[in-house]
């Protein structure tokens, strides 16, 4: 078996392993951050379930820390009093970016873990199975329910040799997706092996976990090998330790390799991480911010290197440089060495340890800027600035380019080399504990609104397309997030007129107008983040069914968990015969679904009709007629 085969079947509690088949995991850990954290915790709260049910459940408060109003503080409150009440851990903000700190306090080999957020997989660089996944689908499994998916197919990423030129575990995982573009790991693990795996450390491995994510994978793993062993030593946690490798004779469902050493630092152009061109053809754009940090480079090790870059010099006069730690332990140690001081001198704006630029909590660059990232996405106006152009690079990069003022090959300089710490510093003061807390009162500030809950499917579905749009419409396009809206992340009725604002700006209020219809879209409709409000936000505006050539996979999950149908059309041509504002009518939505997995939708228009594909498990035929997830386990528990 490979690592993949080997944590599901330890896990599995229903279904066969066959790819493409549903099946149901045992979820060890969860975890949840503060922007999708509001709602997956009062859905939680609708489940009437007393302590949760996992081995360890950690709720982060790391996206939301801009406070420039009550309505931010006032989800913190929440979240911290709900979790606590209910056995689960509370990393206070300013601990750090959920994902760095759940590898360095308790991510362990063979686990598994879901979060309420896209880039959980970043686990996956300790050997676990982490999956990102819909708050509701967190809530479940907090409650004790195992996680349902399709099982994966395996794509094994072989890894020859060593990294030269200053090129970097970033420029892997950018790498992987120039060649398998952000649709190419939908329904796939990810799985790394090959002699290369060794010369990378655990946060190495972790970057390229981490951006899987932008691959559409479901999780990427690595094995357990004698440098878990030391990363896990160094954090004080070697007794979470088990080794953990593919078979000799495992096999995969696809491979592809990579020689490390014939690799050169690269760059995600706009508005895509798969848009990867090597930096040597960039160099000379003119830059006007460098943002270093994120949950993909923001490790000790990555400050080390920039640390290194930046010592005994300045930033170019036009760039605004800034720099957010990953976590507290990275900061505290990064002051007690001194490079905090080389970072500080060279010229960075030292950010707090959270998310920040990279969901666009602030530093939003200039209009027409270019901005150099070491972050995840670039995805259209994500920054804050529509207008920006947004780079994604390693933390080498990154750090030239700050001191040049253009877009700099790090490969033209000498090896920047750093050495992991035989200890890091642990400090866990501000993870809160539940025994540490009885009699624990839940605070509601009036920010938090109640969310929308799905009812039961129609026979007869009527209504408009009330937008068709292109290909790799992001999650970013649907719901979008920035230092205005993410506070009203737990105020659905808010959020509701910023709907596809970025694809059109008359989205929601036709929608408000025509009482609902219908989301027409290309493939890779959903891609990105976690965030249930791309699916809770449609559902209040009475989307009955979004039709589009392919789907991400948590994103049309979370369209399933909340009762809107994901149709994909059965001849992607078909797109082409729907035009916004056309009268759509399905005829009888309830026995399609019961009898099998065609959905023919009329086009009353234009006459046509159109097939389209519904494919859904028994268990999610149940969830799609029984009105969303919560009302059939609702109905299930009585
Ligand atoms: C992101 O990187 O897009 C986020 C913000 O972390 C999201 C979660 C969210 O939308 O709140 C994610 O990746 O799931
Ligand atoms: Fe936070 Fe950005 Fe990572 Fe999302 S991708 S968890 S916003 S750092």
């Amino acid at each position: 078996m490979n690592i993949t085969e080997k944590i599901i079947k330890a896990h599995l509690i229903s279904g066969d392993m066959k790819a493409g088949s549903e099946i149901g995991l045992k979820i060890d850990q969860t975890l949840t951050q503060d922007s999708t954290g509001t709602m997956a915790y009062l859905q939680f709260e609708s489940m009437g379930v007393d302590k949760v049910k996992t081995e360890l459940s950690v709720a982060y408060i790391d996206h939301n820390t801009l406070q420039s109003g009550f309505e931010n503080a006032d989800d913190h409150a929440y979240i911290q009093s709900v979790a606590l009440k209910h056995g689960i851990r509370v990393s206070k903000p300013g601990n750090g970016i959920c994902h760095q700190v759940h590898l360095e306090r308790f991510s362990k080999p063979g686990k598994t873990l879901i979060g309420s957020d896209s880039h959980t997989p970043t686990c996956g660089g300790m050997g676990m199975l982490a999956i990102g996944a819909g708050g509701l689908d967190v809530a479940l499994a907090m409650g004790g329910a195992p996680l349902y998916l399709n099982m994966p197919k395996v794509v094994k990423v072989e890894l020859k040799g060593k990294l030269t030129h200053n090129a970097a575990a970033k420029d892997i995982i950018l790498e992987v997706l120039r060649i398998l573009t952000v649709k190419g790991g939908v329904g796939k693990v990810m799985e790394y092996c090959g002699d290369g795996v060794k010369t990378l450390s655990v946060p190495e491995r972790a970057t390229i976990a981490n951006m899987g994510a932008e691959l559409g994978a479901t999780a990427s793993v690595f094995p357990s090998d004698e440098t878990t062993l030391a990363f896990l030593k160094a954090q004080g946690r070697e007794s979470d330790f088990v080794p953990l490798f593919a078979d000799a004779d495992a096999s995969y469902d696809e491979s592809i390799a990579i020689d490390l050493a014939k690799l050169r630092p690269l760059a995600a152009c706009p508005h895509s991480p798969d848009s990867v061109k090597p930096v040597s053809e960039l160099k000379d754009i003119k830059v006007d911010q460098v943002c270093i940090g994120s949950c993909t480079n923001s490790s000790y090790a990555d400050m080390l290197k920039v640390a290194a870059i930046l010592k005994g010099k300045t930033i170019a006069p036009s760039v605004s440089l800034t720099v957010s730690p990953g976590s507290r332990q990275v900061l505290t140690m990064l002051s007690k060495c001194g490079a905090l001081a080389d970072i500080i001198s060279a010229g960075a704006r030292v950010l707090e340890c959270a998310c920040g630029p990279c969901i666009g909590m602030g530093q939003s660059p200039k209009t027409n800027a270019v901005s150099v990232r070491t972050f995840n996405r670039n995805f259209y106006a994500r920054s804050g600035t529509a207008s920006a152009n947004v780079y994604l690079v390693s933390p080498e990069t990154a750090a030239y380019t700050a001191l040049f003022g253009k877009l700099t090959d790090p490969s033209d300089f000498p090896e920047v080399n750093v050495q992991l710490p035989e200890r890091f510093e642990i400090n866990d003061n501000l993870i809160l504990k539940p025994e540490d807390f009885s009699d624990v009162e839940i605070v509601r500030g009036p920010n938090i609104k109640p969310f929308p809950k799905a009812k039961k499917l129609e026979k007869k579905i009527s209504g408009k397309a009330l937008i068709v749009c292109d290909d790799n419409i992001t999650t970013d396009h649907i719901m979008p997030s920035n230092s205005k809206l993410l506070p009203y992340r737990s105020n659905i009725p808010y959020l509701s007129d910023y709907c596809l604002n970025p694809v059109d700006p008359e989205f929601s209020a036709r929608a408000k107008e025509n009482g609902g219809g219908f989301i027409v879209a290309g493939s890779n409709y959903g891609q990105g983040s976690s965030r249930e409000h791309a699916a809770l936000v449609p559902l209040y505006l009475g989307i009955k069914a979004v039709i589009a050539v392919s789907f991400a996979r948590i994103h049309q999950s979370n369209l399933i968990n909340n009762g809107i149908m994901p149709l994909v059309f059965e001849n992607p041509a078909d797109k082409k015969k729907i035009a916004e504002g056309d009268e759509l009518y399905i005829a009888d939505a309830l026995s399609e679904i019961m009898s099998g997995s065609k959905i023919t939708v009329v086009n009353k228009t234009n006459g046509a009709t159109i097939p389209t594909v519904l494919s859904l498990s028994p268990r999610l035929k149940e969830v799609m007629l029984g009105g969303g997830v919560l009302a059939l386990s609702a109905a299930k528990s009585k």
